[in-house]
């Protein structure tokens, strides 16, 4: 990998990329709509709305991956989806396909299948359900990647990502957490595979209990390394145990698919 960019370099995760991939690329071009740290050795600071499209082409030159985590990350109102998660996403795809990028890595979302019930094993192949206009928007950038991949060439590795964040925080992400870790190793994973083709997959720890089989998790010859596992007592001690008529526990989303329309 010679020069990787990653959009929402100034979120939860891409401060995890920043600091997990040091050195994985000769140049990391970090970029968000917010101010974020000063390019430190082997790296370039880039401020972009993802809507801006003239913006989002240049920020795209020279660049042979791109990690795409820029965009509203939960529920929110339409038009402030439709700029960052949809024309941001359709921007960014422009840049690739008008730059030669090689390979994106897509954060897709659970909430993107989170009207399935948690009762129902999903694999890559289950159909979308999504869980609020913000999952909506996920389907869309999975389908976007689809097309440019079918049409253009780019390749996508869409990872519908469960629960990633320094541990579970309550019962229903003893089933959907994703460690840090092993958000990196797969980032690894995917860029380091011959081929990718666009493919979607499930972004989620070795945990006990999982909702979701992984196939293309071994296709990329990606293992994660941790388990929610060693948090579990810790949250049944924390949270009561939950009601199996509540829809928050029904559906695999949880809150997402349980809530109301946003903008009522
Ligand atoms: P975050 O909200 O912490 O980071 C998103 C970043 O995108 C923020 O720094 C924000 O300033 C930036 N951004 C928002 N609108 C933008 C725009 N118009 N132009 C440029 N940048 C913009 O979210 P987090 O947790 O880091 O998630 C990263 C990605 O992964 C998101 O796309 C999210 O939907 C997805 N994801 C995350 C999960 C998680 O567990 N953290 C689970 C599933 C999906
Ligand atoms: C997501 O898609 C969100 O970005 C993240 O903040 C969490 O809410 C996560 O899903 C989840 O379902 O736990």
């Amino acid at each position: 990998m010679k020069r990787l960019l990653i959009t929402g370099a100034g979120g939860n995760l891409g401060k995890i990329c920043r600091e997990g991939l040091k050195g994985y690329a000769n140049v990391i071009r970090l970029s968000d709509i917010s101010p974020m740290d000063p390019a430190g050795p082997n790296e370039e600071v880039v401020q972009c709305d993802l809507s801006d499209r003239a913006a989002v082409i240049d920020l795209t030159k020279d660049i042979d991956g791109i990690i795409h985590l820029g965009g509203i990350s939960i529920e929110a109102a339409f038009d402030d989806l439709l700029q960052a998660n949809l024309a941001g996403t359709y921007n960014l795809y422009e840049g690739a396909r008008q730059n030669g990028v090689k390979r994106i890595m897509f954060a897709s979302s659970n909430h993107a299948i989170g009207f399935h019930k948690r009762t129902t094993k999903l694999d890559d192949t289950s159909e979308q359900r999504p869980d609020s206009l913000y999952g909506v928007t996920k389907c869309y950038g999975e389908a976007m990647a689809s097309y440019y991949f079918d049409k253009f060439d780019v390749e996508t590795v869409s990872v519908r990502i469960g629960s990633c964040f320094e541990k579970p925080k309550d019962r229903r992400m003893l089933s959907t957490w994703m460690s840090p870790r092993d958000f990196i190793s797969l980032m690894k994973a995917i860029f380091n595979a011959p081929m990718t083709g666009h493919l979607v997959m499930y972004g989620v720890s070795d945990n006990t209990s999982k909702w979701w089989s992984n196939d293309h998790a071994d296709f990329l010859g990606w293992k994660p390394q941790d388990s929610s596992e060693q948090f579990r007592a810790e949250i049944e001690a924390t949270f009561p145990p939950e009601d199996r008529h509540d829809p928050a526990v029904i559906y695999q989303g949880g809150g997402f698919a349980a809530k109301g329309h946003f903008e009522d």
